[in-house]
């Protein structure tokens, strides 16, 4: 390939519904909030959270986390990543009306959020999976959207050459990814050169491991809590 030319990936744009692709199985739900509850979730977050640019460690490197972020649940459900130990905030009201909404929609129960904020488009999420231990074996993972569109990218893990998954999740989506998906594939939401509105993206989790039953580092960053 020239230099300065970027790689060319076959990519499948994700549709409203259900798509179950070689291990993924994913359900995109546009407008599950209606554009006033939307807007009102998102301006209560952007006013309420306190928001951290933590620390990271990733492949023994230390960086600045390129967004911001925040961890919510229940009294318990630490969540480790990139070497941090996230101790839960107490649930806001809208956060805690949303998880309802959500629990009464899919049947299930969740006790955490990890919030991400994209100030522009230089904030980003890299590659990765969610399969830390304490989210247990194919974790259900709910995306909630807020705010401007983004790119969300999902790769195969273990074949690079296999045609991606595209979304533009748009403001008050939800995206359900469940089953092997974070086995077998990983996602991330590239920067971009686009002026982008500030966009907040909710990932709503169930911690299945008590930490005490983890190896927890001496050297951990606490993020928040
Ligand atoms: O912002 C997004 O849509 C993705 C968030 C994400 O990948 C995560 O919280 O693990």
């Amino acid at each position: 390939m020239p230099p300065g030319h970027r790689s060319a990936h076959a990519v499948t744009m994700l549709q409203p519904g259900r798509t179950v692709l070689a291990g993924a199985d994913l359900e995109y739900l546009p407008g599950f909030l209606g554009p006033a509850d939307a807007d009102e979730l998102l301006a209560a977050l952007l006013a309420e959270v306190p928001w951290q640019r933590p620390v990271v460690q990733i492949f023994g490197r230390t960086f600045r986390s390129p967004r911001l972020a925040a961890w919510y649940g229940d009294t318990g459900a630490v969540y480790r990543y990139s070497g941090l130990v996230n101790e839960p905030l107490p649930w806001l009201p809208g956060l805690a009306v949303l998880r309802r909404q959500i629990e009464h929609r899919l049947g299930q129960t969740f006790n955490s959020v990890l919030l991400n904020f994209y100030r522009d488009g230089a904030d980003s999420m890299g590659w990765h999976r969610d399969q830390e231990p304490e989210l247990g074996e194919n974790p259900t993972i709910v995306s909630i959207s807020l705010g401007g569109i983004r790119r969300f990218v999902l790769q195969h893990s273990q074949q690079a050459d296999m045609t991606r998954l595209e979304l533009r999740p748009e403001h008050g989506s939800l995206l359900l990814m469940c089953g092997a998906t974070q086995h077998f594939w990983r996602h991330c939401v590239p920067k971009t050169r686009k002026v982008v509105a500030p966009r907040v993206n909710l990932t709503f989790r169930r911690i299945v491991l008590p930490v005490a039953a983890l190896d927890v580092e001496q050297d951990s960053v606490v993020a928040s809590g």
